[in-house]
This record gives structure tokens, sequence and C-alpha cells, in this order.
């Protein structure tokens, strides 16, 4: 079972699309061990996106994902790192496939609606920037077997 970090960034919470992204994950047969309602701080920003730090959009970056309100999750499941990262499309929404939600919502770079880990590496150091060890629970749920062989 693997664990990856998911941001529903400022955009997606602002046009209501909170629920239809999340819907997405659990209908895929993802399991939620841990989700809030936050602001990111530009320090949390600053540390989260430390790898992007010298790159020309950076500053762009900070003041999109600062904007207002963002949904963090911990999303579980078998190769959940990669099969999230699928579900959201390419970083370009122009670029992401039909049937992503980068496609399916998005038009920019700029405002491209999810954050998911892009390794196991990386969901290791993020998952810890947004939950305490106490925000994350271990359950199973009947259905996990009809998902699961
Ligand atoms: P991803 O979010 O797909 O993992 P990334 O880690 O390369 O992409 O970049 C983090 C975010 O930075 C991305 O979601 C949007 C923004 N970004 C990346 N490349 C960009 C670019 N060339 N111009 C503007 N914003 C960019
Ligand atoms: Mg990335």
């Amino acid at each position: 079972m693997e664990r990856t970090l998911v941001i529903i960034k400022p955009d997606a919470v602002q046009r209501g699309l909170v629920g239809p992204i999340l819907t997405r994950f659990e209908r895929r047969g993802l399991r939620f061990a841990a989700l809030k309602l936050m602001q990111i701080t530009p320090e949390l920003a600053a540390r989260h996106y430390a790898v992007h730090k010298d790159k020309p959009f950076y500053p762009s970056l900070i003041k999109y994902i600062t904007s207002g309100p963002v949904v963090v999750a911990v999303i579980e499941g078998n190769d959940a790192i990669k099969i999230v990262r699928t579900m959201m499309g390419e970083t370009h929404p122009a670029q992401a496939a039909p049937g992503t939600i980068r496609a399916d919502f998005g038009m920019e770079i700029g405002r491209n609606l999810v954050h998911g880990s892009d390794k196991p590496e990386t969901a290791a150091f993020e998952i810890p920037l947004f939950f305490s060890d106490d925000e994350i629970l271990s359950y199973q749920r009947a259905i996990d077997s009809w998902i699961y062989e």
C-alpha cells in the first residue's frame, strides 16, 4: 500500500471542484488516509516547492498556491503515486489527455487544479509537511476486497 500527497489547489476550491475531483479518486478505489481544508502559508509553499525555487515561474507558483484555501489529502492504494499522477494528467492542461483532471477541468499551466507527489521519495518528503502522524489514519473498508484480489 503506497501513500501520496494530493493538493486540490485554490482554483479548484474556488470553482467548486473539490467534490468532483475527490470523487474521481474515491471511485477509482483509492482510500483517503487524511483530508483537510487549509490555507498554505508562503513559508510552507517555499518548503513544498523548494525544488522549483530557481525557475522563472516560481514567484507566480507561490502566489497561486497561497492565494486561497486548498484541500490537502493523503491518498493510499497499490501504486497510488502513479495512479494519481495518471489521473491528474500532464502538467499543462493543453497537453493532458482527455479524461484526466487537468484536461477535463483546466486550460492553463498556472491554473492546473491539482498536485500529486511524483515519486515515493517526494511523497515521503511532502506528506509530513502537511500532516502530523496522528492525522493520518490506517483502516480497512469493507469494499477493499472488491477492489483488490
Ligand atoms: P507537476 O505539478 O505536474 O508535478 P512540476 O512539479 O514540474 O509539475 O511543477 C509544479 C507546478 O509548477 C506545476 O503544477 C505548475 C507550475 N509549473 C511547472 N512548470 C511550469 C512552467 N513551465 N510555467 C509555468 N508554471 C509551471
Ligand atoms: Mg511536481
